[in-house]
């Protein structure tokens, strides 16, 4: 997909429709998202919040309604939980909906393009990159206890907004039909992708399966646990996880895979270079620790095993994705130039390569991990009765 330039004529009577506070100056594009649209829109008032401005790509979210009503529930569970914590600040840790005039959580221009705006939460950061061992720490700490927070919320509630999102054998049919029709002939290119991903189809399915025996739970999952989706303040403490349209039900597996894959990465998602795709396993440490001081308690013997299938399968079904968008003309993921979405692809194949030949050490390491978390946490008790 390519990316739509907006101007600030523009931009601004969007902002119009919204029940903003004071005057929002430039509207400048923000962040490094593959699907929406997204601005900063900072306010020129002293004491009044900026924002962040999103063009809903509706191609991928075609039923706004479920994406809006799936964020009010999380969004609202949130609230709640952060209100009866003590020493949390429910503004600067769960996101908060700017409505539109008439009270929408929405607004659709003339040309019905659908807009949302956001309170931008301030002094905090994102990266694409982890830069040190705390940062990759915070990141196990922010997805860890956003899981936490949510794991009463009953997955039921909400609403499957991308049916089959993380189901692999959806995502190999997909990649199947778009290799079948081959309709930009680029499948003599990519053959070697093919084979390396038809390769390990079945080991894939290995959580799927736990899944549909209930070995694993259903729970509240993220589903897009970027690191650049985690918000940290400027002491670089983890404070706030957006991006929340995918949130849904899953396996916690999926989050804890897809952080990994993206925050143990030494190089960029789209690294040309795949020599320089490294994984670094002290950041992956750092993240399990903080992951799992968060939410060790509450998991299942079943579901610690799975999170290290989980650090396998999702650069896996993420290259499937990326390859399978490659093979159709960039349709789903914007992409700056040809071929940008088969860089991507390769460099998450490789990731699975690399993870592969430490996936036992992984899991040891998680095993572990969870052991010195529950004993903490049996002292904690014991002690705070
Ligand atoms: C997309 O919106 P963004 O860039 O955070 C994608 C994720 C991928 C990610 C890869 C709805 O997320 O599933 O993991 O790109 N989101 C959707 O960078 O498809
Ligand atoms: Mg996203």
């Amino acid at each position: 997909m390519a990316k739509k330039k907006f101007d600030q004529g523009y931009l601004q009577e969007i902002l119009r429709n919204f029940q903003i506070r004071g005057k929002t100056a430039s509207v400048v594009p923000f962040g490094s998202g593959h699907i929406h649209d997204t601005f900063l829109a900072k306010n020129s008032v002293k004491g009044c919040d900026s924002y962040i401005l999103q063009r809903i790509n509706t191609t991928v979210f075609p039923d706004v309604e479920v994406l809006m009503s799936n964020f009010a529930i999380v969004t609202e569970h949130l609230r709640k939980k952060l209100a009866a914590e003590a020493g949390s600040n429910h503004q600067m840790e769960a996101l908060t909906l700017v409505c539109a005039s008439d009270g929408s959580a929405y607004y659709q221009d003339r040309q019905g393009y659908c807009w949302r705006l956001l309170v931008y939460i301030d002094d905090t950061v994102s990266y694409d990159r982890v830069e040190d061992e705390g940062l990759a720490y915070q990141g196990g700490r922010g997805f860890g206890r956003f899981l936490y927070l949510l794991s009463d919320l009953e997955p039921e509630r909400l609403i499957e907004v991308i049916p089959g999102f993380h189901d692999i054998d959806h995502r190999l049919d997909q990649l199947d039909r778009a290799a079948g029709e081959d309709l930009l002939s680029r499948k003599e290119g990519v053959k070697k992708e093919l084979e390396f991903v038809a390769g390990r189809a079945e080991a894939m399915r290995k959580i799927k399966e736990m899944g549909r025996v209930k070995l694993l739970p259903c729970r509240v999952t993220h589903n897009d646990t970027k690191f650049n989706n985690l918000l940290l303040n400027r002491q670089g403490e983890a404070r706030c996880v957006v991006d929340l349209d995918t949130v849904m039900p899953g396996h916690l597996a999926y989050d804890f895979g897809d952080a990994l894959r993206s925050l143990a990465n030494m190089a960029v998602e789209d690294e040309g270079d795949l020599d320089l795709v490294e994984i670094n396993m002290s950041y992956l440490e750092q993240f399990i620790e903080g992951f799992m001081a968060e939410i060790a308690a509450g998991l299942t013997e079943s579901e610690i095993e799975s999170l290290a299938e989980g650090c396998l399968l999702m650069p896996y079904l993420l290259g499937v994705r990326f390859l399978t968008d490659h093979i159709e003309g960039d349709r789903y993921f914007k992409a700056a130039y040809d071929g940008h979405n088969l860089q991507r692809a390769r460099v998450q194949l490789r990731l699975v390569e690399l993870l592969e030949k430490n996936v036992k050490r992984i899991a040891c390491f998680i095993s572990a991990t969870n052991q010195k978390c529950r004993c903490c946490h049996g002292e904690a008790s014991r002690r705070n009765p």
